[in-house]
């Protein structure tokens, strides 16, 4: 059949995670709908072969033609809508919605709605953790990586915590999230956008609705996308104004607090680095904004051991501590690490691969006084030299093995050895947990040691 031949009232654009939770979400709906996929073989086509053998999938180059013959295109967050065939249905009036606009659409539970440019995946968990600790039902998604409307599929839990990404909100305009926040914004997916403005702009979107919004104080961009006529719960790591969240200094020691009261010592979390108080601060937030208990909300910070591959303890070796962060995937969130880190000229930074298309003078401004040798891999890795060469001594390797048999010679004791790369992954990698695991078993393999927390 000719892709030409057959007008449907809906097609879907992408067959991975998200395409195929659409099929799914489609087909019992009864609607009749077809898929287009620009790869041959795309990661759900024997599912939806064996599964699903009526629908028509197109493979391929998008039909320009298909496309603007249809009434409704469901878009993938991995497909730019500046793509020339999305533009022309756009243009010749198809409606271009994605997965999340979908969900919004027919979601009865309350949704707690998160981006930004870090710190996501860390806040909904601690966010989801706070509230099966207060006995209520959540569904975690999104981004994160159970596509969401997948969840539609069962009974509606009493929260939905759904990670977003600027691709999923490009297309979401009915999201009334009960409690929305960006967490801050740091450029990202600049090969996506023209600029750091269109990016934000995307993410702004989660604001829209009439729920509570959460602002973090200490991000100018974050608080110039403030909505005067809606509740708004604010947090800094500053000292709390009010009643907003943040931290005040006490016999030497940082309080999370809730205005003037204290809730506990920042000491006590086992999640470290001043990015994480931001994250706690963020997730406690939210927690008040859905009515959880402060004391729940507190004794789950306490036990919170953080996710894999987000600043994670590999092993100590010879005095060397040995840290994957290899979700470090933007300038911003290596900063963040490095920064949270140091104690002084005291990292050796292994970093590089993909950069999509970042400018890394931030990260060279971070290195300074912190970082002694960067170790560079990846397809960028020449980009970053650039960046910082004088800024740090600057050394390559075309191997993660080679890296860190470099930065394990370079280092001193008293040393941290941070894989944060600031890069996507996919030049050398399967993703970014492949890098991590590939890390830690380089590490463990090279320093002999059996540590693993
Ligand atoms: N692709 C094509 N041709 C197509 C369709 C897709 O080449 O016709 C490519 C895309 O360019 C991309 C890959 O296929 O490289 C996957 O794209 P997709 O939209 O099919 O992805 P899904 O499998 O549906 O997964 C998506 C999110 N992926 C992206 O946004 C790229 C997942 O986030 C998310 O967990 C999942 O939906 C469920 O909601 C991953 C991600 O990398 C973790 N997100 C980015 C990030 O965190 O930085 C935004
Ligand atoms: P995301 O889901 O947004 O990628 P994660 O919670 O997975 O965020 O953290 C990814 C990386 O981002 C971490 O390994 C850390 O280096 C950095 N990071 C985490 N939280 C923050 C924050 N609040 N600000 C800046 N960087 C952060």
């Amino acid at each position: 059949m000719t892709a030409t031949m057959t007008q449907y009232e809906t097609i879907i654009i992408g067959l991975g995670k998200t395409g195929y939770s659409c099929v799914r979400f489609l087909a019992k709906q009864g609607k009749q709908f077809a898929v287009v996929d620009s790869r041959n073989h795309p990661p759900e086509l024997d599912r939806l072969i064996s599964e699903f053998p009526e629908v028509n999938f197109y493979p391929g180059e998008f039909d320009s033609g298909l496309l603007a013959s249809a009434k409704q295109l469901i878009i993938s967050p991995g497909v730019s809508m500046q793509h020339p065939a999305i533009r022309l249905a756009a243009k010749a009036g198809v409606e271009i919605i994605g997965d999340i606009e979908l969900f919004a659409r027919h979601v009865n539970a309350p949704v707690v709605a998160v981006t930004g440019s870090n710190g996501k995946s860390t806040v909904v968990s601690l966010v989801s953790s706070m509230i099966s600790a207060a006995d209520k039902t959540v569904c975690l998604g999104g981004n994160f990586g159970t596509p969401a409307l997948s969840f539609l599929e069962q009974n509606a839990p009493d929260f939905y915590v759904l990670e977003l990404s600027s691709f999923q909100l490009e297309t979401v305009s009915s999201l009334d999230a009960a409690v929305a926040v960006v967490l801050n914004i740091s450029a990202d997916h600049m090969d996506r956008y023209a600029d750091v403005d269109e990016y934000a702009t995307a993410k702004q979107r989660i604001y829209a609705g009439t729920g509570y919004i959460v602002i973090n104080k200490d991000e100018p961009r974050v608080v110039a996308m403030t909505r005067p006529a809606r509740s708004v719960i604010r947090y800094t790591l500053q000292e709390p104004v009010n009643e907003e969240f943040g931290v005040i200094r006490r016999d030497a020691h940082d309080w999370l607090c809730h205005g003037k009261d204290p809730l506990m010592p920042a000491s006590e979390m086992l999640l470290k680095g001043r990015h994480n108080i931001s994250n706690a601060l963020a997730a406690l937030a939210i927690g008040y904004a859905i009515g959880l208990p402060m004391r729940i909300m507190t004794e789950v910070l306490k036990i919170f051991t953080g996710l894999p591959h987000r600043c994670e303890w590999v092993t100590d070796s010879d005095g060397v501590t040995w840290i994957n962060d290899s979700k470090g995937t933007n300038p911003g969130a290596s900063c963040a690490a490095i920064k949270g880190l140091s104690e002084g000229d005291d990292i050796v930074l292994i970093a590089g691969g993909d950069g999509k298309g970042a400018d890394f003078s931030l990260l060279a401004e971070s290195v300074m006084g912190r970082v002694h040798a960067a170790v560079l891999i990846g397809r960028d890795a020449n980009q970053i030299a650039v960046a910082l060469k004088d800024k740090t001594a600057v050394y390559f390797a075309t191997t993660l093995d080679a890296a860190v048999k470099t930065a394990a010679r370079l280092s001193r004791k008293g040393d941290k050895v941070l894989l944060s790369p600031a890069c996507a992954s996919f030049d050398m990698f399967r993703d970014y947990q492949d890098r991590g695991q590939q890390f830690i078993e380089s590490v463990i393999r090279f320093t002999g040691e059996m540590g693993r927390r």
